[in-house]
């Protein structure tokens, strides 16, 4: 099959082996226990990771962590390839020194989970994975650019999976500047992924289990920590850091013109900015996790308009998208935009052959108004194959 028509996963996760071994050390959030099941009283394991998760936590088994499982689940939605990452919370909640010792340990153990599973072809592997930075409080930036510089030396691992906090201050924190221009100059993708969510006091007072942390906390924990990269300048500085966003880059492509507003408002914050803030849509990338047609599409407009809004002079791709229609304008948006699927999470909650989360997002993308078959395989895979290069 020609590399533009594959299915690519770009947004699927694991727990590796050493690491659910680590949690199960663990007695305080993140960590897996196990506990005789209600049902059949036999020793089940359970998963507890995010904060204010009901103590029973919930399931976890082999899908987490076993290469065969993820290949198994990639077969039976005729996915040809995934970029695996690891799943929250990663490192966070580790003193650095141990941060550094098991980001070393795991980006070599994903690099082996990668190489050993199968191919495709003499050039294309079927796994391929994010590897993980020691971004901790206390981490030296020696210890942060020597992991980068491991990662980069390893075949299979493309880029780096981030959480929102950085270093403790968030990801417009000034000591983060050579870990961006080290993952600019490596060419590794940065897939910046949540975790925390917001305050959970927005959430209120009734029981709505795991719906509002996931469906809102986690975007707006994007949309938040992306937006502070735009306005602290960071896309400016490192024009060519390729920042891969979670579920389609939360509520940022819905508010960059309520965000552009406020910025121009703003002379300290428009001072610091080359460009209106609508422009550093283009130069990001976002995974297909939306669930739906029409959000994809929204999503592709939005990005396909940001050439319009660089400064006057910017660039020649600037006017020529000026005079683009709507439909052209979604076109070009949808070549920054990554099937994914969040396995293991979201499983089925009945016997099902397919996942209804995979098939729904499969078939958001099929149903976008105005992405013609081109479009829709490169979002299915070829934008993955040319962001990541692989094959080649
Ligand atoms: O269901 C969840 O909690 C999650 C999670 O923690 N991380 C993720 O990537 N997706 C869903």
């Amino acid at each position: 099959m020609s590399a533009q028509r594959l299915l690519v996963d770009v947004h699927t996760h694991v727990y590796l082996p050493r690491y659910a071994a680590f949690l199960r050390t663990r007695s305080s959030v993140p960590r897996i226990f196990t506990r005789p099941s209600p049902e059949s009283g036999k020793p089940e394991e359970r998963l507890l990771i995010l904060d204010d998760e009901p103590s029973s936590g919930r399931p976890i088994g082999a899908q987490y962590w076993e290469r065969d499982e993820k290949l198994k689940f990639m077969d039976r939605h005729a996915i040809d390839v995934s970029v695996v990452s690891s799943a929250n919370p990663w490192l966070d909640f580790l003193p650095a020194s141990t941060a550094h010792t098991l980001a070393t340990e795991l980006n070599t153990d994903l690099e082996t989970y990668c190489s050993a599973g199968p191919s495709l072809s003499d050039t294309l592997k079927r796994l391929y994975g994010f590897g993980l930075l020691p971004l901790v409080p206390g981490a030296t930036t020696a210890s942060l650019i020597s992991t980068v510089e491991q990662i980069a030396a390893l075949p299979h691992l493309k880029g780096v999976i981030m959480g929102t906090r950085g270093l403790g201050n968030g990801l417009d924190d000034a000591a983060l500047e050579p870990v961006w221009a080290a993952l600019e100059a490596a060419r590794l993708v940065v897939f910046l992924h949540p975790h925390y969510g917001v305050d959970k006091h927005a959430w209120g007072d009734k029981e709505n289990g795991h719906v509002l942390p996931l469906a809102l906390g986690f975007p707006f924990e994007t949309t938040i920590a992306t937006t502070r990269l735009v306005l602290a300048g960071v896309f400016d500085r490192y024009p060519g850091l390729r920042v891969l966003l979670a579920h389609s880059g939360g509520a940022l492509p819905q508010l960059s013109s309520r965000l552009a507003s406020c910025v121009a408002h703003d002379p300290l914050v428009a001072a610091r900015l080359q460009h209106d803030a609508r422009y550093y849509l283009g130069k990001l990338y976002f995974d297909a996790v939306a669930y739906g047609a029409e959000e994809l599409g929204f999503v592709s407009d939005a990005i396909g308009r940001a050439d319009k809004y660089a400064s006057a002079g910017a660039s020649a791709a600037a006017s020529s998208a000026k005079g683009t229609d709507g439909t052209a304008q979604k076109r070009l948006g949808a070549q920054r935009m990554l099937f994914g699927t969040d396995h293991p999470f979201f499983p089925p909650l009945s016997e099902s052959e397919k996942w209804k989360s995979v098939v729904e997002n499969l078939e958001a993308i099929d149903g976008v108004y105005g992405w013609d078959e081109a479009d829709k395989d490169a979002v299915r895979g070829g934008n993955a194959i040319a962001l990541f290069n692989l094959g080649s």
